[in-house]
């Protein structure tokens, strides 16, 4: 078994090496069957997507702070890029606020009252001395005389089964905020919430982000963070929160990874999510333990050039079933109508988006008329680390 997988790999290196050109081609995601990630726990992901906010001057523009809390959750989203079908199909942004009512607090240990906005998510110009880009998405969070207003968007869908997600990101702003990415089942306890995040905190010192499999707390708070749960951890080569970086999280069946700039900062095995999931972001505070206070004045920012992500779904999902039977494949995209013919689990086709330049392209690693069980879980390190080989061929 082990050898004949081992052949296959070598016809797979092969075929990359004896390709027309050193250079990966790119290609057309209509052309791939399935994606390969790279790193600790490759694996195959049948679908893509891709959202540029570095070239949307159209857009940019940013908005006053609302400062009534009323009018701040019902603010209006910032540019038409927010009612762009290709945002809506995929994100939502939210409105809620931590109060639980007339009277009844503020939910768990906040001491502010946070209420996000639209009108906190933004397209912006980029104003760096060496800009990378014309523009990025801001998401902002600043504390105002009499609450904190916040910025978060969410998956439409909650029917996304593992993942590998990458931004290219930075933090800056005062302390006492948290720019949050994540995963998010929800559920009635918070022993049953099932979450893979990234956060950075902005009271903290700009080298350190912590990644976690929550919960990592309790609901009495009193045993601390679960070390098996959560990492603290250093980002790479000197960068700090505040830099441009390509943040990574693979939330495999196995384990969930993180990664800075392609250098692994943090994996754990505890805990690791289940089933379906949603995706958030967000920028946020609430003067509990774990935010932190801003100071009345303060601000802070969650910057997102683009946001790129390998992924499955699964149709368990009541959203996605009702968008699946509206119509036939014309209704599909592409992507979709890819996902029906793959999930035969059937790849003929592999490409990766790591072994492009240019993010938001695929390129073919291989086309093989391998059979079906070379698909499975124990096959795939032998498939990646061949591809991994035939790179590092390349480059010497
Ligand atoms: C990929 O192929 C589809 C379908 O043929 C086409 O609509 C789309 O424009 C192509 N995308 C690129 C980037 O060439
Ligand atoms: C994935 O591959 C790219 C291109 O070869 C490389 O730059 C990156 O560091 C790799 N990432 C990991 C986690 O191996
Ligand atoms: C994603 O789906 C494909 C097709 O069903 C499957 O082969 C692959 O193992 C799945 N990936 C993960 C990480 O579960
Ligand atoms: C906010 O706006 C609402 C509705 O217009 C108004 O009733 C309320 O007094 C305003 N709050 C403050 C603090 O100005
Ligand atoms: C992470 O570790 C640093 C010290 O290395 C510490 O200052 C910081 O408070 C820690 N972050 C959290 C959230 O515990
Ligand atoms: C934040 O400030 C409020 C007063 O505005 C205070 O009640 C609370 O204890 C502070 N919280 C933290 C975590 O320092
Ligand atoms: C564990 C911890 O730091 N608890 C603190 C949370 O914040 C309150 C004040 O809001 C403190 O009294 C606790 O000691």
């Amino acid at each position: 078994m082990r050898s004949s997988a081992s052949l296959f790999a070598a016809a797979g290196v092969a075929r990359i090496v004896s390709g027309a050109s050193n250079v990966v081609q790119p290609v057309n995601d209509t052309n791939c069957d399935c994606f390969l990630t790279n790193g600790t726990e490759p694996a195959y992901y049948t679908k893509h997507m891709f959202f540029d906010f570095r070239s949307l001057s159209q857009y940019a523009g940013v908005p006053n702070t609302v400062t009534n809390e009323t009018w701040t959750s019902v603010g209006q989203p910032s540019s038409d890029y927010f009612s762009s079908k290709k945002w809506t199909d995929v994100w939502d942004l939210q409105s809620w606020s931590n109060s639980k009512g007339h009277s009844q607090g503020l939910s768990g240990d906040a001491t502010v009252l946070m209420v996000n906005s639209a009108n906190n998510v933004y397209i912006e110009r980029n104003g760096d001395e060496d800009a990378t880009s014309d523009t990025f998405i801001t998401m902002r969070t600043k504390r105002l005389q009499a609450f904190q207003t916040a910025a978060e968007f969410q998956a439409h869908d909650s029917n996304y089964q593992f993942l590998s997600l990458r931004m290219l990101a930075r933090t800056v702003g005062d302390a006492g905020a948290v720019s949050g990415i994540f995963t998010y089942r929800s559920a009635e306890t918070l022993a049953d919430i099932q979450e893979a995040d990234i956060e950075i905190l902005t009271r903290g010192p700009r080298n350190k982000v912590q990644y976690t499999n929550q919960p990592s707390y309790t609901e009495h708070g009193d045993e601390g963070d679960n070390p098996k749960a959560t990492r603290n951890a250093t980002m790479p080569r000197g960068l700090e929160w505040t830099d441009w970086a390509v943040y990574r999280l693979d939330w495999t069946p196995k384990r969930s990874l993180w990664y800075v700039d392609g250098g692994e900062v943090a994996s754990i095995e505890f805990q690791v999510p289940r089933d379906a999931s949603g995706i958030n972001f967000n920028s946020w505070s609430d003067g509990g333990n774990w935010s932190g206070n801003m100071s009345v004045g303060g601000e802070a920012k969650l910057q997102i050039q683009w946001i790129e992500m390998v992924y499955n779904t699964t149709d368990k999902d009541v959203q996605s079933q009702k968008r699946m039977s509206v119509g036939d494949d014309d209704y599909l995209g592409p992507r979709e109508r890819l996902a029906r013919r793959s999930g035969d689990k059937n790849c003929h086709v592999v490409c990766s988006i790591d072994e492009t330049t240019k993010p938001g392209t695929a390129a073919k690693l291989w086309e093989s008329a391998a059979p079906r069980v070379l698909l499975g879980g124990r096959m795939v390190p032998l498939w990646a680390s061949a591809v991994g080989m035939s790179i590092w061929v390349l480059v010497i």
